[in-house]
């Protein structure tokens, strides 16, 4: 435990931005982290399972969104930690005031097929609450896809998932809610991880039902050997709210909304600016 302090010790001043700070003397837990720096909300998303770095153990990610990398008002970061050693692997920052990058995030899946797993990360703040997710290789920390809210108040990435593999070509695919489109309508989507390529979409059937206020994609359920995905639209009948669990073979695997476009140098994992 005294390594792992020392070793987050010098991630928080070569950062200088989020705080994070292991602690830790209860045997009971693993790691813990600390935010130091008042409204931040560490730990407002976390999700664990994939092997970013290849080491045989499972790693995780944890979302800062309010935090102020770089001075940048709620700009938000994300942080990817080894679950062996807890050193930081990954980050991931906003670029602008109010983008909330890490209000939600997903680490769990290998959409390349490097067999390392690659991660995803929501910013639903970006541009006026339009959002956007990013998806990252775990391998090289490099950005694989983003998607990006067309109109404001979408909040897309308000939710993600990445994991199963949903079209059946071996590799993970991910998935994203916009809860905000359409006046609370909400939707959410479920992409290729090998292509890139929108594989479903559900789209809310009325205003406030918030389809994709929460989101999972899963291995398979039904037994058919792809993967499964499920929606969470707590704002359905209202507020009573609803969850579809969506097997592949419910999928029209020929619609195609949003470009989903590679996109090189936006933001940059941890040691590129
Ligand atoms: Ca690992
Ligand atoms: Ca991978
Ligand atoms: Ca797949
Ligand atoms: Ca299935």
């Amino acid at each position: 435990m005294r390594k792992l302090k020392v070793f987050a010790l010098v991630c928080v001043v070569l950062l200088g931005m989020a705080g994070v700070l292991f602690a830790g003397s209860d045997p009971n837990l693993l790691y813990e982290l600390n935010g130091t720096d008042a409204a931040d909300q560490l730990g407002y998303s976390v999700a664990g399972g994939g092997d970013v770095n290849g080491d045989g153990r499972a790693d995780f990610i944890v979302g800062v969104p309010f935090a102020n990398p770089n001075g940048i008002i709620n700009a938000g970061s994300a942080f990817v930690y080894s679950g062996a050693d807890g050193s930081l692997l990954d980050s991931v920052h906003g670029t602008a005031p109010g983008d909330r990058v890490g209000g939600s995030v997903g680490l769990q899946g290998d959409i390349d097929g490097d067999g390392k797993g690659d991660y995803i990360v929501g910013a639903p703040g970006v541009n006026n609450l339009a959002g956007a997710a990013y998806v990252y290789s775990g391998a090289t920390g490099l950005l694989m896809y983003q998607i990006t809210g067309s109109s404001p108040g979408e909040r897309v990435g308000g939710s993600v998932g990445i994991y199963g593999d949903v079209d059946g070509d071996s590799k993970g695919d991910f998935i994203v809610g916009a809860p905000g489109t359409n006046d609370s309508t909400g939707a959410a989507y479920v992409y290729s991880g090998a292509t890139g390529l929108l594989i479903y979409q559900k789209i809310g059937g009325a205003i406030g039902d918030r389809v994709g206020g929460s989101v999972g994609i899963s291995a398979d359920m039904d037994g058919d050997g792809n993967g499964d995905f499920i929606i969470g639209a707590p704002g359905v009948n209202d507020s009573a709210g609803a969850v579809f669990v969506i097997p592949v073979w419910m999928a029209p695997f020929s619609i195609r909304k949003t470009a989903v476009l590679p996109v090189t140098g936006w933001a940059a994992r941890w040691g590129q600016p």
